[in-house]
Formats: structure tokens, sequence, C-alpha cells
């Protein structure tokens, strides 16, 4: 559907700038509430793959790299569609007719990747009883804030940040959508090893994306030539997936992500966020950081 289609139907209003309320205090749009019955009873398939994250820390990069996995480096392939229709993003709800990614998912044939931002509470039950294959990515909490900041400055269907003290403080309480990254980073790492649940660091993939990406070959039990593997690294680079209109999100309209305000694919780099803090939200950041994720084992692999 077009967008001056959407328009006549006056759809925009619903899904641009939207209400929020919260689920079991996590905050979401107003539309994934309305219909969260149906997606916490859906039915996962024991062949799904499930690519979750918090927003922000390697999705569309982890999403590219297992399309190039699964279609042995078809780069003609994943140019089948867009990242958004190639991967149904579970919990994501617009406005009929246009589809939510339970619609997308419920038309695809099997074996199918999936997508998700839901902390792991929030999983529907299904992916347990069913044992699907979960890769995790966890990036770390400042890259991830200013990541953020500067998407929900450019993408009309998540709310306005504010100024970006103000974001600081909304993220710290966790008042954003999908919630808190304390939490969820923690909450999956705990999952971690009772679940069929490949846990993976942005860091680690920047600093040697071979190794990682054999990690998930690994996981997903593909077994591809030196050749192949150096294509997925190349076609998965930041430079590479900057260019590709099916991976960076230009194909929606302005009025939806102006990338004019800043691109989908902004910087992908670790330790942006020294460009952003002042010492004094660093070292208040640090501090409430300590508390947050005080008792959990869960470390970050890179100092940046
Ligand atoms: S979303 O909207 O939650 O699905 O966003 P997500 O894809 O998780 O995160 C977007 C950030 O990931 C960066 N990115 C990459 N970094 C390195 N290499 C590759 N190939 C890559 N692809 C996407 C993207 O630029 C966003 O990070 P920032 O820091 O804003 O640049």
């Amino acid at each position: 559907m077009s967008l001056e289609e959407m328009k006549d139907l006056h759809l925009e209003e619903k899904y641009l700038q939207p209400e929020t309320t919260e689920i079991d205090g996590i905050l979401m749009t107003m539309l994934i509430s309305d219909n969260w019955d149906k997606t916490w009873n859906s039915q996962t398939k024991s062949d799904d793959l499930l690519i979750a994250t918090y927003a922000k820390a390697g999705t569309t990069w982890t999403q590219e790299i297992v399309d190039m996995i699964q279609n042995d480096g078809d780069v003609q392939k994943c140019q089948r569609a867009n990242t958004f229709d190639r991967h149904p993003f579970l919990e994501w709800s617009l406005p009929p007719p246009l589809n939510s990614g339970l619609d997308l998912a419920n038309k695809m044939p099997s074996p199918r990747t999936l997508k998700t931002h839901l902390p792991v509470q929030m999983l529907p039950p299904s992916f347990w009883k069913e044992n699907s294959k979960i890769t995790y990515v966890a990036r770390n909490a400042k890259d991830c804030l200013v990541s953020y900041y500067q998407f929900s400055r450019m993408n009309s269907m998540v709310p306005d940040p504010g100024t970006w003290e103000e974001y600081i403080e909304t993220f710290k309480d966790g008042k954003v959508l999908w919630g808190s990254l304390y939490d969820h980073v923690k909450g999956w790492w705990d999952m971690k090893d009772q679940h069929h649940i490949l846990y993976l660091f942005y860091e680690d993939m920047k600093e040697d994306p071979k190794r990682e990406i054999e990690k998930i070959l690994k996981f997903l039990e593909k077994d591809i030539t030196e050749e192949v593997l150096n294509k997925i690294i190349y076609h998965t680079s930041f430079d590479v997936m900057k260019q590709n209109p099916m991976a960076n999100y230009t194909t929606l309209p302005s009025s939806i992500m102006d990338h004019s305000i800043s691109p989908f694919m902004r910087k992908g780099m670790s330790g942006d966020w020294k460009n952003y803090f002042t010492v004094a939200q660093n070292e208040e950041f640090d501090k409430d950081y300590q508390k947050k994720m005080a008792g959990s084992t869960l470390t970050f692999p890179t100092e940046i």
C-alpha cells in the first residue's frame, strides 16, 4: 500500500507518533498492547529461528548475516525483499490492512526467521515449549542509548525522545519502548544456558566479524566454504549494508523514517557515546549502571 493510500485511510494517525501504554510495566505502543493476547498466544514452530535483541543492539546486522548464511551467500536471494519483510517482527502491530509481524509470520513458509525486541519474560511461551533456536545480541548501554536516541528522532513510529538530557533519564528509567536495557540484557543472559540461545555481543561482532559469524554458523549447524564466508563478511559489513536498500530502511516513506534527520545506518561503530556524553553525564551514568547491573555475572567483553 502506498503512503497516499495510507493517508486516505487515515492509517498514519494510528502508528505515527503512537500512543503508548505499559504491559506488565514494559512500555509498548498501544497497537502492540491491543494485539498482545494474539502475540502471547502465538504458536511458534520448532524450526523457527528467532533473532532477539534490545532495540538498536545489532538486529538488522544479525538478520543480514543469518539470511546470507541461510542462502549460502547468494546476495540476489537476500535482496528479495526488505529486511522487515524477510524476517517478521513478532510483536510489531500495525493497523489493518497493513501487515503486522504475526500476519507476515503466519503467511511465511517454514523454516522461518523472526525478529523480536521482547524482554525474555514476555516471549510467548510457545518458543520455550518448542525449544526453537534463538540468537540474542547485546550491545553496550551507552552506544545503545545514543543509537536509540537518534533513531527516535528520525522514526515517527516510536515516541519522540525529547532533548538529549531528557532522553538519558528516560533511558535509565527504562521508560522507552521494550523497557529497561539493563533488565533486558540480564534477563536473556540468565536464560541462555537453559535454552537453545546463542548470546552474542555487538562489540565482539565489530572486533572480529569472522569469528562471530562462525559462532552463528555452528549454532545453525551450517557448513560453508571459506569463499562463501568471506562473501558474507563483506556483504554484511557496515559500509555495504549502508548502501543496501533492502537492509537500510530507505524504502520506507520519509514521513515514517526521515534519514535526513539521522540515517538508520548511522555510524555502526563502538564507542560513539564518547561524542555525546559529557564527563558529568558519563559519571552519573556509570554510577547508575553499577547499581542496575549489580549481582549479574554479565559483563561486556570490550572496553570502549
Ligand atoms: S532496530 O531498529 O532495533 O532493528 O535497530 P538495530 O538493527 O538493532 O540497530 C541499528 C544499529 O546497528 C548498526 N548497524 C551496524 N553496525 C555495524 N555493522 C553493520 N553491518 C550494521 N548494520 C547496522 C546501525 O548503524 C545502528 O547503530 P548506530 O550506532 O546508530 O549506527
